[in-house]
């Protein structure tokens, strides 16, 4: 059976890529519900109702685990989710910890949606790992939307990005979080406008990781690559889900 992800559009496919790297031999289906991006500034409890529809509609393809590769719908909906349905579900919270462990200058950067923020699950891991580093905590409004129409590299973008750094640099950070799935695609713009001494970090690998832990642990890992397949789709446009994989990826709308 696959692995099923989901998130609010086509930035958990940085998850996907993340998870297929270390898991070769395992299938996936991913949903964008593009439509119905961004999640950040929508209220926890629409949060849980759209986190609800995508992981049934994910069951129905039979997932044997769900990745919520979103940290806006992780923060707020995860715990419901796991109260709700059997299946294993393995989110993705900013990777705050290591970055508060590593950091020399004592202060990080973080840029997230407001949900996350706002969330009880990241003040609490705040509180618990950060609380002698200086955070400057950054609202990425209007990146993920930006994204979603396919204006990456736009001077819009470039615009956003400058304004937000400007506070972190000022507070001399030397590890910036990326905190949404959507950002890693950001990163070479980030590097451009960042001193070389300041470190991006995300929480892919991370998550890929803790898939294979626990796929393992249920006995659920696949062994061998036959009949490998990837499934993606979108409830919004297909060309930019396209734009983010590899060329020969089929991608298919679908109305959720
Ligand atoms: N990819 C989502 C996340 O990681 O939080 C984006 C959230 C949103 O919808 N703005």
């Amino acid at each position: 059976n696959p692995i099923g992800l989901f998130d609010s559009g086509i930035g958990g496919t940085s998850i996907y890529k993340a998870v297929n790297k270390l898991l070769p031999n395992e299938s996936t289906i991913y949903l964008a519900d593009s439509a119905n991006a961004p999640y950040g500034p929508k209220g926890r409890e629409w949060i849980i109702e759209r986190s609800i529809i995508n992981t049934e509609l994910l069951l129905e393809h039979n997932c044997k685990l769900i990745v919520v590769a979103c940290n806006t719908a992780t923060t707020n909906a995860i715990s419901i989710l796991r109260e709700k349905y059997k299946v294993p579900f393995i989110g993705i919270e900013p990777a705050i910890k290591p970055a508060s462990l590593k950091t020399k200058t004592r202060a990080i950067g973080i840029l997230a949606t407001k949900g996350t923020f706002s969330s009880e699950l990241f003040m609490q891991t705040s509180k618990l790992y950060c609380s002698d580093v200086f955070r400057v905590e950054q609202i990425g409004e209007g990146l993920v939307d930006l994204i979603e129409s396919g204006k990456l590299n736009s001077t819009e973008m470039t615009r956003l990005l400058q304004k937000y750094l400007k506070p972190m640099l000022k507070a001399n950070i030397d590890y910036l979080v990326l905190g949404c799935t959507h950002y890693p695609y950001l990163i070479p713009q980030l590097k451009q406008l960042l001193p070389k001494s300041v470190k991006i970090i995300d929480s892919g690998k991370a998550v890929a990781k803790q898939t294979s832990v626990v796929l393992n642990s249920h006995g659920l890992l696949c062994e061998n690559d036959q009949n490998v397949y990837h499934q993606f789709y979108t409830n919004g446009s297909l060309d930019v889900l396209k734009s983010v994989l590899p060329q020969h990826q089929q991608v298919d709308f679908l109305n959720f």
